[in-house]
């Protein structure tokens, strides 16, 4: 009997037919949003799961899930599992890094790109039938190339974002980070430590790529934008919940800082409707990592987690250490 499996979301399907040559795969192909109860209930009878940010394993599904061993995150950020709990209840946690590292970074700086040169805001204008001339100050935005861009988390992600900025477009790195870099990577990122506050009032564009936690949460919130140049862009990558974006929505309406990109939202897939109605935000639905060759990627490797951890009891990404379980 082959151990059954659960795949919460939507995946490739070649990569679903390979984990059915191992497991007894529930799938998700319908791609329904299921509640937290419904998520555990589904969970049921299910030894492994391939996951994504909208199915939470915590204490309290995992005490109604006790023959889980494995939760496969198909994505970098783990915030929607309690690790603790899950080491406590032997249940091995994985995640998919290094795969959507350059991809991730990649739509960051698009993201400020489109941000800073207003593109959003302008296609609308076009598309609405509204250009009839031109004028030295139409969009007129916010130069990107040599500018200062201000990196708070410098983890890969952000590492790769300051690699383009300082040697793609001549930009001046300083980052914000739990812990220092190396002095060795911080001359390869051509990047300045600085503390938050610094950076803040120094950054002509601020980058959020820090992992959200607790201690995370609302990195910025209304003092933080009370800080920042009124010239200045936001770009969140990062998670939901790491930007207030109730104050974000009231400083862009006040243009107290000139714009923001975000991809990322509290609550998401809702969006605070304050940021729906101001001009100068450009709202991406949580698509940093998607492109076809890095979801792939993504979707293997979570695929492989399950597989190796049933046939050799170990996985290839794991986040905490339990007892294994060899076949
Ligand atoms: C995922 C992400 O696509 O990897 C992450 O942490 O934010 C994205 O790449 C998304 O979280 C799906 O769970």
């Amino acid at each position: 009997m082959k151990p059954k499996i659960l795949v919460a979301c939507p995946i490739f399907e070649d990569v679903l037919a390979g984990l059915r040559e191992h497991f007894d795969v529930t799938d998700n192909q319908a791609g329904e949003s299921w509640s937290k109860s419904e998520w555990m209930a589904r969970l049921s009878g299910h030894v492994g799961a391939l996951t994504v940010g909208a199915n939470p394993v915590d204490a309290q599904v995992l005490a109604a899930n006790p023959q889980v061993r494995i939760v496969a995150n198909m994505a970098v950020g783990y915030n929607n599992f309690d690790v603790p709990a899950m080491t406590v209840a032997g249940v091995l946690a994985t995640n998919t890094p290094d795969v959507l590292t350059e991809t991730t970074a990649d739509f960051g700086f698009a993201l400020l790109m489109a941000t800073a040169r207003r593109m959003a805001e302008s296609e609308h204008y076009l598309r609405a039938g509204l250009w009839k001339n031109w004028r030295y100050d139409m969009f007129a935005g916010a130069e990107v190339h040599g500018s200062t861009i201000g990196i708070i988390g410098m983890g890969r992600i952000g590492q790769g974002i300051a690699r383009r900025a300082a040697h793609g477009f001549g930009m001046k790195v300083i980052y914000h980070n739990r812990s220092r870099l190396s002095p060795d990577l911080e001359a390869e990122c051509k990047a300045s430590y600085m503390s938050k506050e610094a950076l803040l009032k120094t950054a002509d564009h601020v980058m959020l790529v820090v992992p959200y936690s607790a201690e995370s949460h609302h990195t910025i919130g209304a003092a933080e934008l009370a800080m920042m140049k009124p010239t200045a862009t936001l770009v969140n990558i990062a998670r939901g919940g790491i930007v207030d974006d109730a104050a974000l929505a009231t400083a862009l309406r006040e243009q107290r800082i000139a714009a923001a990109g975000l991809d990322v939202f509290e609550g998401e897939p809702a969006v605070h409707p304050d940021l729906l109605t101001v001009p100068n935000v450009v709202l991406t639905p949580h698509i940093a990592s998607a492109t076809v060759k890095t979801r792939r990627a993504m979707a293997q490797l979570a695929a492989d987690n399950l597989i190796t951890y049933f046939s050799r009891g170990q996985a290839l990404t794991p986040l905490n250490t339990v007892p294994g379980r060899a076949a």
